[in-house]
């Protein structure tokens, strides 16, 4: 029989196993899947973890997400075609759901799938071997439970362990003497830990807006976002304004690159992560920066000098919970053997002409149509139930306009969904005034 693993349980992995489910549940033979999470639970990031540095067993936390995070696009544009919010929720819910309500609809679908047989939870992979002459994968994995390490044997193998998670850190000079606290995005929890601070901010992106937005909302005495190549360019309020690069700390004083300075209580450095896979050898590993068309990925998904292999959802996203669905369908329809990779040549030319496109893409409304673009291009080969990726990309779009007139408030708004046809409702309380993140409270009428 054809075995395939699967590794990490989060949105990714999560897809691959429902796109193999849902094949089964139409009747065709499917191969033994096996999902390996290094967690004791699945959901990935959305699945909230209190703890930084090592989990219960010595494994670095996986967890980047914060307390009262809130969806940070609008959940129309990640609804899973085959299982709306409505099914979900009974009812049609507000556009901008806190993390609990979007872990509990990620958690459902694979409930109502009855998959969770297929997970080895608290297991982390190790090592991933592939033997040319059987072309059979190798999978050493760690049950901490029971602590026991073991190996076995795999047709396929899907990475699907996330890459946002290993941190990039810059160094800059004086940090080591700073006399503030000092972390990196991937370790913040509560913004209440910085109300009445002076917060500093190196990044420009979206944990920077994020965290910054967070700090601000939960009471920082002001925020000071750093930016390397240009500004966020939002309507701030009053206390938060961004400045260019910094160079160096002194003591509590933050040097910046146009010579001014200012005195800070914490540096948060939002400054990214990096593709990290500890557990895959030089040949199966792959490396890439975080951007719309990664490296070594034919069509988005399958490694270049290895078709057995496949990532899923290693590209930086604007699209996230249904491009993710959209390349595990393909992945699933590849290795079933419904679809026939084109030859070396086809993959490469096609690889080329994304790659190309990418490197010409020249703001967010571009980008956004690209990544709509590739999500079409698979879909279309798949039996992943079509949805409207036009209306998807203007509801981005609409999304782009409302952070751009109010930075603090485009969370007030609502959006139709492009499943369904219904409009969302507006939530029941302004954003910068809703400090209750629970499901319950979301959910109130
Ligand atoms: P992950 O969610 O990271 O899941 C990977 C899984 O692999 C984890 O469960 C992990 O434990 C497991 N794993 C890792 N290593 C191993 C191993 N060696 N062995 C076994 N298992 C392993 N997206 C949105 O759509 N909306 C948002 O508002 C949003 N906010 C975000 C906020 C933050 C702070 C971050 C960091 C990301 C956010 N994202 C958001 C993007 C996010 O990347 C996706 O929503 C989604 O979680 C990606 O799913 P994934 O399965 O690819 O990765
Ligand atoms: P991103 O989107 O990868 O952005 C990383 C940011 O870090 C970006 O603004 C970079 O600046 C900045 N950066 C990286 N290195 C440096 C150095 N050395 N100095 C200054 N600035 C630096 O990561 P995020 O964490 O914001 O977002 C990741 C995910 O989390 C995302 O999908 C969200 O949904 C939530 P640049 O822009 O290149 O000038």
């Amino acid at each position: 029989m054809t075995r395939v693993a699967v590794i990490g349980a989060g949105p990714s992995g999560l897809a691959q196993l429902r796109a193999f489910q849902s094949a089964a549940q139409k009747g065709a033979t499917i191969p033994e899947v096996v999902c390996y999470e290094k967690q004791s639970d699945w959901g990935g990031l959305w699945n909230y973890t209190w703890r930084t540095g090592l989990d219960e067993h010595g494994e670095p936390v996986h967890g980047s997400m914060y307390r009262y995070l809130w969806s940070n696009g609008p959940k129309e544009c990640l609804e899973f075609a085959d299982y709306t919010f409505e099914e979900h929720f009974g009812k049609p819910i507000a556009s901008y759901p806190p993390r609990a309500v979007l872990w509990d609809y990620i958690k459902g679908r694979v409930e109502k799938a009855d998959v969770r047989k297929w997970v080895r939870f608290s297991t982390p992979v190790r090592m991933v071997r592939f033997d040319e002459e059987t072309k059979k994968f190798t999978v050493t994995a760690h049950d901490r439970v029971e602590d026991r390490m073991y190996d076995e044997e795999f047709d396929y193998v899907v990475v699907a362990n996330g890459h946002f998670s290993t941190p990039n850190v810059p160094y800059f000079e004086g940090v080591k003497t700073f006399n503030g606290r000092v972390l990196h995005a991937h370790d913040f929890r509560d913004a209440l830990e910085f109300k009445d601070k002076n917060v500093l901010i190196v990044g420009r992106s979206y944990s920077a807006e994020d965290i910054g937005s967070q700090c601000w909302k939960y009471g920082a005495k002001s925020v000071t976002t750093s930016y390397r190549s240009k500004p966020m360019g939002f309507k701030w309020p009053e206390n938060f304004e961004e400045r260019p690069l910094l160079t160096k700390l002194e003591n509590k004083t933050a040097h910046f690159i146009d010579g001014s300075k200012k005195d800070v209580d914490a540096l948060i450095l939002c400054t990214g992560y990096q593709h990290h896979f500890p557990f895959l050898p030089d040949e199966l590993r792959l490396k890439t920066a975080n951007r719309l068309w990664a490296d070594h990925l034919y069509k988005g998904v399958v490694f270049d000098t290895n078709p057995q292999l496949f990532y899923i959802g290693m590209q930086d996203q604007f699209y996230t919970f249904n491009m993710f669905d959209v390349q595990a369908w393909w992945a699933r329809d590849v290795m079933m053997g419904r679809i026939k990779l084109p030859s070396e040549e086809e993959l490469k030319a096609n690889f080329d002409m994304w790659r190309a496109r990418e490197e010409a893409l020249e703001d967010a409304e571009q980008m956004i149509w690209y990544q709509g673009d590739y999500v079409k291009e698979l879909l279309a080969e798949t039996d992943y139930p079509s949805f409207d990726i036009e209306g998807t990309n203007k509801t981005f779009m609409e999304w782009e306009h409302h952070k751009a007139e109010n930075v603090m408030g485009f969370r007030d708004h609502a959006y139709r969904s492009l499943m369904t046809g219904n409009m969302s409702p507006t939530h029941h309380t302004p954003w910068v005034e809703a400090l209750d993140d629970s499901m319950e409270e979301y959910l109130r009428n």
